[in-house]
């Protein structure tokens, strides 16, 4: 990879499943941040200048690259991420799709007139200048393209700092950028450490706005420090999202669709469906049907087409995912593969207090608690007994009262009878302390714009 830093500090990638090393790569420091807003502000300001038309044909171009680049992007995340090839597939799709949909945002983006008393008032939509995008590694791909595409769209330039973890995947895309006819220093990927690399863009005058996905304990500490300045933000943070089935539903299939709501991407997922709410009447059918398929569900190498989860992203987060699960947990267990590798299985924990931790913080691993509510009232009570609110399905065939939870239950994204969260045409984002602001949707682009009233008198 062709990033350079200007000291020794290096990232260790492991590939997941099996524990080996399969990269290093230089962690920048905030020097290298430093230079790397130096070349984006002037990139930028000659980007913006562009006609619509050709920053959308090249956003086009780029997208194209992608697609021509599909597999091996998608094998690289199998190798540093251990996503099923099938997931990683849809991540390297998505980037492309993003990249069309905000292309097509850019002949589109425009201000408004607005009837005044003595005059003509138009707003100018302009483009805020170096936007840092701070990335996890859940999904490395697909987050960092759902800030970057619409800023680059909206005449931004883009710094964007991948996890420690999962740096290939994004220093190829970068790679891919100016290829695809994108100005050089447009888009940069610097690599490095949260509190050094990612710290210095939170901190760094010449960036306009950040864009974070990762925990709330550092989206906190992002927003304070981006307070100082009044820099824009958009935080997208954690979950803990109700699946809410009324006994009047297909209990069939929401019993066999609610393993792969949180197992995908081994529970790594902010939208992971892991509080499943069961009214009491369907509860015992539920379970009879939910432990076949979780017991069923293959884990095991993510390249392998068959395998429907792969290994958790780190001995970090697979010792964080067994402090929430006792030795002795009453429940539905999977199976998982031996020999190396983050491996923790498939589990369904039931008889659990609704207060207990692993109800009620975001375990990021693929465990899931049942809990038993009596009635429709109660079902929201409990899906709102959170302090996130990102995501959330429920399942019933009563129109009603689909739309009267889906009013009720305050999250970002709800689904009836799915479990859809993300779909790049539609606003994606958090209540309460799972984020602020929307990505991804018609208004993406507005969002990396600062809006310009001009009031032009006809009186003079
Ligand atoms: O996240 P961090 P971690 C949740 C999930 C997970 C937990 C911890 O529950 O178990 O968070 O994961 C960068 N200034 N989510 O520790 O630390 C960091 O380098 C600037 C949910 O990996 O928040 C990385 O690029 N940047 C989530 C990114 O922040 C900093 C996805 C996320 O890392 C920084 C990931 C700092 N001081 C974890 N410290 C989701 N919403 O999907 C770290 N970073």
């Amino acid at each position: 990879m062709s990033y350079e830093s200007h000291e020794s500090s290096e990232l260790q990638v492991l590939n997941p499943a099996t524990e080996e090393v399969v990269a290093t790569v230089p962690a920048a420091t905030a020097q290298d941040v430093d230079a790397a807003v130096v070349r984006a502000s002037e990139a930028q300001s000659r980007w913006a200048a562009l006609a619509p038309a050709d920053r959308a044909r090249a956003l086009r171009r780029f997208a194209a690259v992608v697609d021509e680049h599909l597999e091996e992007l998608a094998r690289l995340e199998v190798t540093e991420a251990g996503h099923t090839i099938g997931n990683a597939r849809w991540e390297a799709g998505n980037v492309r799709d993003l990249l069309d949909y905000s292309a097509g945002g850019v002949e589109r983006l425009s201000g408004r007139q607005i009837p005044v008393p003595g005059g003509l008032d138009v707003t100018l939509l302009e483009p805020l200048g170096v936007v840092g995008v701070i990335a996890p590694w859940n999904f490395p791909m697909p987050i960092a393209a759902w800030g970057t595409a619409p800023a680059l769209a909206a005449g931004n330039a883009v710094i964007l700092k991948p996890a420690e973890t999962t740096p290939l995947t994004a220093l190829r895309l970068a790679e891919l950028a100016p290829e695809a006819g994108l100005p050089e220093h447009l888009f940069q990927v610097l690599p490095g450490e949260g509190p050094v690399a990612g710290n210095a863009l939170v901190e760094h005058p010449g960036v306009a706005k950040i864009v974070f996905t990762g925990s709330t304990r550092v989206g906190k500490q992002i927003m304070a420090k981006c307070a100082d300045r009044v820099k824009r933000v958009t935080l997208e943070l954690g979950g803990k999202s109700p699946n809410i089935v009324f006994a009047d539903a297909d209990i069939e299939a929401a019993a066999l669709s609610a393993p792969m709501s949180f197992l995908d991407n081994s529970g790594q997922d902010c939208c992971a469906r892991t509080r499943i709410l069961v009214q009491r009447t369907a509860y015992d059918r539920f379970l009879e049907l939910l432990a076949p398929a979780v017991e069923s569900v293959v884990v095991g190498d993510p390249a392998d087409e068959k395998s429907q989860m792969g290994p958790l992203i780190s001995k970090a987060q697979l010792e964080r995912v067994r402090s929430y699960v006792p030795a002795d947990a009453e429940g539905i267990h999977g199976k998982v593969p031996d020999g190396p590798g983050f491996w923790f299985a498939p589990t369904v924990l039931t008889d659990i207090d609704p207060h207990a931790r692993v109800a009620v913080e975001e375990v990021f691993g693929p465990v899931a608690v049942v809990l038993p509510f009596e009635d429709e009232a109660d079902a929201v009570r409990l899906a709102n007994a959170t302090e996130y609110g990102l995501s959330g399905s429920i399942w019933t065939r009563d129109v009603g009262r689909a739309l009267r939870v889906s009013q009720a239950v305050r999250a970002g994204n709800l689904s009836v009878n799915s479990h859809s969260s993300v779909r790049y045409w539609t606003p994606f984002g958090g209540y309460q302390q799972s984020g602020l602001g929307r990505e991804l949707g018609p208004d993406a682009l507005t969002a990396f714009t600062e809006t310009k009233n001009v009031f032009i008198s006809t009186e003079a």
